[in-house]
């Protein structure tokens, strides 16, 4: 059988097929098709195209029987060897299931802490822990998931290495890297699965590859490569506005040229503190604001005002993540849509929020000053 795979440092989908059948002693062939980007002209996707109308690793062959899904690739090692999944049937119930979960779920884990075995990125994994809620939400569901099978000493999840601990390897590898919080139990578990002999044979060949693919790797390229990225390197946090933040938030925004002579904005924020004072945000790094953003929700639509990001910081991905804030603030508020206005010249501002997903709506904007406003 010959087991096609993508660059081991990166390959997670790979690394499960791969480290069972070494764990099993199933002999195989093993072909490395080196990730050289995922367009079609890439070498990579040429090659297996060829194999595979998805053109994703791993495949693996067994004659003329072309297996392209890891899912598939343990059934069909099933029928030949029965260790793959536990003896008992309540328990190949629950590995399968465990298995399907780790296949079809994790989303928010998997994207946001991609596997790259040599990356020591905890620093990154810390801020990525405070800021995405779904994170939070998928380690959560990962401990309750796996609480039923995790033992004390830690072993494999099912009494003997089975499909479950394979799939879940490179869930260990990901909370390796990224140094996520895990219970004492599951972290006996990340321990002994990371320590588990043919997972470790995976990693030294991760570890000697030494090739850096940037695409790979939104943590190390640089700002550009990933929204998120400045702002997990200057590990900012955002709360609900407090009065001290008052002559801060005002020399923000004037910085940010966003007073206007109508708009005095101590007025403007004592306004603000009587209505939905808890949607008037800030985002501060250490001790210095570097954020603001107030918004509102009356029932029917949102608004948002005030976005300013200090210019020292702008374009680092933190104006995206204080509208992320915001916008879940709305949301859990029932609202569904918001609306905002940018100036008609203000292209800078209207690309960042093009970015974002908002987009220009066929309206003209009205006013009417119910008190003395500008003429016009
Ligand atoms: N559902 C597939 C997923 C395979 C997959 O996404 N593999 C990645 C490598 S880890 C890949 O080949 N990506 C290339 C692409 O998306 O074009 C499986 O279970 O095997």
């Amino acid at each position: 059988m010959k087991l096609y795979i993508g660059n081991k440092n990166y390959s997670s989908w790979s690394m499960r097929p791969w480290v069972l059948m070494r764990a099993l002693n199933i002999p195989f062939d093993e072909v490395m098709v080196k990730f050289d980007g995922f367009s079609a002209s890439s070498q990579f996707k040429t090659t297996m195209t060829a194999l595979t109308p998805s053109g994703t690793v791993p495949v693996l062959v067994d004659g003329d029987i072309c297996i392209t899904d890891t899912l598939a690739i343990l059934e069909y090692l099933y029928e030949q060897q029965a260790d793959i999944w536990p003896d008992d049937k309540a328990a190949r119930a629950a590995a399968r299931n465990l298995t399907s979960l780790m296949h079809s779920g994790f989303v928010a884990l998997r994207s946001h802490c991609p596997m790259i075995i040599d990356a020591d990125l905890k620093h990154v994994g810390a801020a990525l822990y405070r800021l995405h809620e779904d994170l939070r939400s998928d380690l959560a569901l990962l401990e309750q998931v796996l609480a039923p099978y995790l033992t004390e000493p830690a072993g494999p999840l099912f009494g003997k290495f089975c499909a479950a601990d394979a799939f879940f390897a490179p869930v260990m590898m990901r909370l390796t890297g990224f140094g996520l919080p895990l219970s004492p139990a599951l972290e006996a578990y990340r321990a002994y699965i990371t320590s588990y002999p043919a997972i470790q044979a995976w990693v030294a060949d991760a570890l000697a590859e030494q090739e850096f693919l940037d695409f790979e790797e939104p943590y190390r390229s640089g700002p550009d490569t990933d929204p998120d990225f400045g702002n997990l390197m200057f590990d900012t946090h955002i709360r609900s506005y407090h009065s001290d933040d008052k002559q801060a938030v005002i020399a923000l925004w004037e910085d940010c040229g966003l007073t206007r002579p109508w708009n005095d904005p101590e007025l403007d924020i004592a306004a603000k503190l009587t209505v939905q004072s808890e949607l008037f945000f800030v985002m501060y790094k250490a001790e210095k604001l570097v954020g603001s953003v107030m918004a509102s929700f009356d029932g029917h639509r949102g608004m948002v005002y005030y976005l300013a990001i200090a210019p020292d910081y702008q374009k680092t991905g933190l104006g995206k993540t204080l509208m992320d804030h915001v916008e879940t603030a709305l949301a859990k508020k029932g609202c569904s849509k918001i609306n905002l206005m940018i100036r008609e010249d203000n292209h800078l501002v209207q690309n960042f929020y093009h970015r974002i997903g908002y987009r220009r709506q066929d309206v003209t904007v009205y006013g009417k000053w119910l008190t003395d406003g500008p003429a016009g």
